[in-house]
C-alpha cells in the first residue's frame, strides 16, 4: 500500500491510538531493523509529528538502538518517549509574570477554548494569592463577554468590559488603567477569535500589542497562543499565522480529555521552539495542569 492510501486509511480509523499503532508495527516485523524504523516514521508522520520532526526523531532513535543495542518492545518505546520529551523540552515552560502588573494576552482561532482557559488560568492565578483582572477584548458579541463575566466571577477576577462593537483596544487601553489603579498583579485580555485569513482581525490583533506594549512598557508579557489539541495539521498553518503577528512566547493546548491526539504539538514546538505552558482537560475551572512532556508522552504512547 502506497503512503498516501495508508494515510487515507489512518484518517478512516483515527481510533486506533498511536501507542496500538506502533504495537502492530513490532507484530509485522520480528526484528528492530531498518524496515521496522521506517514503518514507524510513517506512524510519527501520520500522527501530525510533521514530516521532518518525524524524521529527526526517528534518526535519533536509530542511533540509540543501535548504540543501546536495543530489541524489545518496552525498551524501544521508552527510547521514542525520550526522543519525544526531549523535542518538547525547549525552554522554561512556568508564567513569567514578575512585574507588577504583568499581561497575559490570549489568542487563537474560534472556538479552541480561549475564554474557558482565561478563567482556569484567573483560578490559578489567584490561588497563588495574585490579583486578577480580566479584560473583555472580544467585543463581537455580547456573548462573549457575558461568558468571561460568568468566568471572572468563578475565579474571583475583576471584569473590565464595554459595549458590544466597540473597539477592543480601546478595552484593553481602560483595563490597563483599571489595573493600574487597583494594583493588580496580573492582567489577562480575552480576544476575539479570529480566522488566521481574515487580515482586519490580525491588524486588531497587532493595535492591541501596540497598547499593550505602550502603556505597559516595563511589564512583563505573555502572548498565549490556544491550540484545539483535537485539530491535527491545521494547528500548524495557525501558529505559524499568529507568529506573524505576535511574539507567541506560550502554547495552550485544550481539550484533551478524551482524545489520543495532539501529536501535532511536538512538531509546532520543535519548529517554533515555543513550549507548551498548560493543558486543558475539561471545562471545568481546575481542569486545566501545567505542561508536563513526561506525562504527555507516556499518555500518547
Ligand atoms: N472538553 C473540553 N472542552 C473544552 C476545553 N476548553 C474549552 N472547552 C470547550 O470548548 C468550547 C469553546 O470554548 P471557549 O472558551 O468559548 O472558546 P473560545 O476560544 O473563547 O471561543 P471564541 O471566543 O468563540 O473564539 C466550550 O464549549 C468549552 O467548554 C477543554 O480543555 N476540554
Ligand atoms: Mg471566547
Amino acid at each position: 500500500m502506497g503512503f498516501f492510501d495508508k494515510l487515507k486509511q489512518g484518517m478512516n480509523k483515527t481510533k486506533t491510538s498511536f501507542d496500538e499503532k506502533i504495537s502492530n508495527v513490532f507484530k509485522s516485523f520480528n526484528k528492530v531493523d531498518e524496515e521496522f524504523l521506517d514503518e514507524l516514521e510513517e506512524i510519527l508522520i501520520m500522527s501530525d509529528i510533521g514530516m521532518d520532526t518525524s524524521i529527526k526523531i526517528i534518526n535519533n532513535l536509530r542511533q540509540r538502538i543501535k548504540k543501546e543495542k536495543v530489541q524489545e518492545e518496552e525498551e524501544v518505546k521508552q527510547l521514542l518517549r525520550e526522543e519525544m520529551q526531549k523535542i518538547l523540552d525547549v525552554t522554561d515552560i512556568g508564567l513569567k509574570l514578575n512585574t507588577k502588573p504583568a499581561v497575559i494576552l490570549v489568542v487563537g482561532v474560534n472556538g479552541v477554548g480561549k475564554t474557558t482557559s482565561i478563567g482556569k488560568i484567573a483560578n490559578r492565578l489567584a490561588k497563588d494569592g495574585k490579583k486578577v483582572v480580566v479584560a473583555a477584548a472580544d467585543t463581537f458579541r455580547a456573548a462573549a463577554v457575558e461568558q468571561l463575566e460568568i468566568w471572572a466571577k468563578r475565579s474571583g477576577a475583576d471584569i473590565v468590559k464595554r459595549e458590544e462593537g466597540i473597539d477592543p483596544a480601546s478595552v484593553v487601553y481602560d483595563a490597563i488603567k483599571i489595573t493600574k489603579e487597583k494594583g493588580a498583579d496580573v492582567l489577562i485580555v480575552d480576544t476575539a477569535g479570529r480566522l488566521h485569513n481574515k487580515k482586519y482581525l490580525m491588524d486588531e490583533l497587532n493595535k492591541i500589542q501596540k497598547v499593550i506594549n505602550k502603556e505597559m512598557e516595563e511589564a512583563d508579557k505573555e502572548v498565549l497562543l490556544v491550540i484545539d489539541g483535537t485539530t491535527g495539521q491545521n494547528a500548524i498553518s495557525q501558529v505559524k499565522a499568529f507568529k506573524e503577528e505576535a511574539n507567541i512566547t506560550g502554547l495552550v493546548l485544550t481539550k484533551l480529555d478524551g482524545t489520543a491526539k495532539g501529536g501535532v504539538v511536538i512538531g509546532i514546538v520543535e519548529e517554533n521552539q515555543i513550549p507548551v505552558k498548560f493543558i486543558g482537560v475539561g471545562e471545568q475551572i481546575d481542569d486545566m495542569e501545567v505542561f508536563n512532556s513526561g506525562d504527555f508522552v507516556k499518555a500518547i504512547i
